[in-house]
């Protein structure tokens, strides 16, 4: 009594028909199933669209990849915009790969599109039409909308071949595409922001990307008095990955400015491999393949280019941090004094998460006096915040982030730029104006956030030390706990409660008491299977005992 596809999927139609009076002829449902066949699902894997998409070992992707195709041509009918596909893994080893959606305003996929991507994926091949038509119906999409597709990938080994299949996908739902090839993650969802933008946000081209953040860092510093060289110079670890490639072609845009020296640019270690922005966060450790020298300004980039953390070696040899929290700290310094300086009232908040070190949290509320918000962990929580304010300042302390403008403060500040008569008054807001076409507005993006920091540490003529100096990090720890099932934990509360199992959050509560200046949470990975653990207190120890004792 079973019903074949075909019968359920002529049952979607008749729905359809009936709600939206045209047919679906257009989906050519067998052209679709011979292409599946050509990317067959291993039976019974269930994977989830996670924090930031699909994330495995590449050689379960390859129907993933396929159905992604599919699923971005559906949301550009939808949406009636460019979507962009990313293959990438991120700071995930060599030999994983994943994908991931891009919105139309460069934005991460909507969460309930998350779900249809859940489901898409996990479809088996004979159901895999019918769930095509079933989200197809509920998200009401006309079929007989255009779409239009970008995608672009990172350097795995595995990445070319897999964006084979995501254009296979968008070619068996006769979607239009753009292949990108190899560009970092923000860069990709700079094209699909320009795209939708008709050019007004840039030029939907590398060259296009490069000339404009070029241009902004460049007039932003031409003022800078120092020349002396090590101001001008910064040391990058690449993390073998594509930030390498992409920093190669820009470097001569900004060579008059600023000096960038690579390291671990692909060519001799592997990806992510004792290098990068998550190796020297997790760590704390410098990464290998770096030449540092005493107080050298150094940073570190991820695989795939949408994380930034600074580090230097101190003249004792010891190792210093800059983390995603000490940098939202310069950024929104630097901002509010501008915003001073123009006389102009638009109102700036910092985003941040459980993570960001309780000083940083502390110096920005009671030293800057900035209003500070907590969200969930991940990139699109922290955006979607951030978007509230005039000036929204996001940074996870992991290094993902960026600084987010309104549309009406933009058009202020640009206004300001020409009518302010006060010279003073008026280089600020030039200055406010470059700054804003210098951070990458669709996502964070180590290239530019690493000019918008060079280009503030030039202003203010500050080394290193003095940046770092600001405020000293609370010793933290973090710990991993593999559990049966990390979902019996939930949370509240930006993930600082929990909520279940009862009495996790006092037993929490009662260890906490026990120290200086602590406080701990836990909450269930997004993108692995552990639950984590973090600690904060007065001193290294302690912060260690308590994160200890919290893993039970
Ligand atoms: C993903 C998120 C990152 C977050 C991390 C947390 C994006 C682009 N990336 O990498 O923001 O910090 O997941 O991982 O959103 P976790 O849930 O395993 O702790
Ligand atoms: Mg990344």
């Amino acid at each position: 009594r079973e019903r074949s596809w075909r019968d359920s999927l002529l049952l979607s139609a008749l729905e359809w028909t009936i709600q939206f009076g045209e047919d679906l002829l257009d989906m050519d449902l067998d052209a679709i199933t011979e292409y599946s066949a050509l990317h067959p699902k291993p039976s019974g894997l269930i994977l989830q669209y996670g924090t930031a998409g699909f994330r495995t070992k590449a050689e379960h992707l390859d129907h993933v990849m396929f159905r992604m195709g599919l699923l971005a041509v559906l949301r550009s009918k939808q949406t009636k915009s460019t979507i962009g596909v990313m293959v990438t893994a991120s700071h995930n080893p060599e030999e994983d790969n994943g994908v991931k959606l891009v919105d139309p305003l460069g934005e991460m996929l909507a969460p309930s599109w998350e779900e249809h991507a859940t489901c898409l994926a996990n479809a088996e091949e004979q159901d895999m039409p019918r769930v095509l038509m079933d989200i197809s119906v509920k998200a009401a999409v006309n079929l007989q909308q255009d779409a239009f597709i970008v995608i672009g990938r990172d350097t795995r080994p595995t990445s070319e071949k897999l964006s084979q299949s995501v254009i296979d996908g968008v070619t068996a739902l006769e979607g239009q595409f753009h292949d990108y090839g190899l560009v970092t993650t923000p860069q990709l969802h700079y094209m699909v922001y320009c795209r939708n933008t008709s050019g007004q946000y840039g030029e939907a081209t590398l060259e296009g990307y490069y000339q404009k953040l070029s241009k902004a860092f460049m007039e932003l510093t031409k003022q800078t008095l120092c020349s002396e060289d090590e101001y001008r110079s910064v040391k990058v670890d690449c993390a073998n990955g594509i930030g390498a490639l992409k920093l190669k072609e820009m470097e001569h845009y900004v060579s008059q400015g600023l000096s960038v020296q690579l390291f671990n640019d692909g060519t001799k270690g592997k990806l992510n491999h004792l290098c990068g922005a998550d190796f020297v966060k997790s760590h704390q450790k410098p990464p290998q393949g770096m030449e540092m020298k005493s107080n050298e300004r150094c940073c570190s980039f991820d695989g795939d280019a949408d994380r930034i953390v600074y580090h230097y070696l101190d003249v004792d040899g010891h190792f210093h941090l800059i983390d995603g929290d000490k940098i939202a700290t310069l950024i929104s310094s630097f901002l509010k004094e501008l915003l001073l300086e123009i006389g102009e009232s638009l109102n700036i908040g910092v985003v941040q998460t459980a993570y960001a070190n309780g000083s940083s949290t502390r110096y920005l509320e009671e030293v800057m006096k900035v209003p500070v918000y907590c969200t969930k962990t991940g990139v699109k929580h922290l955006h979607h915040k951030a978007q509230e304010f005039d000036i929204g300042v996001y940074f996870e302390a992991n290094g993902h982030g960026t600084v987010l403008f309104s549309k009406a403060a933009e058009t202020k500040i640009r206004q300001l730029t020409k009518e302010l008569e006060d010279e003073k008054r008026k280089a600020a807001a030039k200055m406010l104006e470059n700054v804003i076409d210098l951070f990458n507005q669709a996502a964070g993006d180590a290239i530019s956030d690493m000019l918008v920091i060079e280009a503030i540490l030039m202003l203010k003529d500050l080394t290193i030390q003095q940046w770092d100096a600001l405020y000293m990090d609370l010793p933290n720890r973090q710990l991993k706990v593999k559990v049966a099932d990390r979902q019996v934990i939930s949370t509240t509360d930006a993930e600082r409660q929990v909520v279940t199992p009862p009495g996790l959050q006092e037993a929490i509560n009662d260890l906490v008491k026990k120290y200086k200046l602590s406080r701990a949470f836990v909450r269930p990975s997004g993108t692995e299977d552990v639950v984590r653990v973090y600690a904060e207190a007065d001193s290294q120890e302690n912060a260690d005992s308590l994160a200890r004792a919290v893993s039970f």
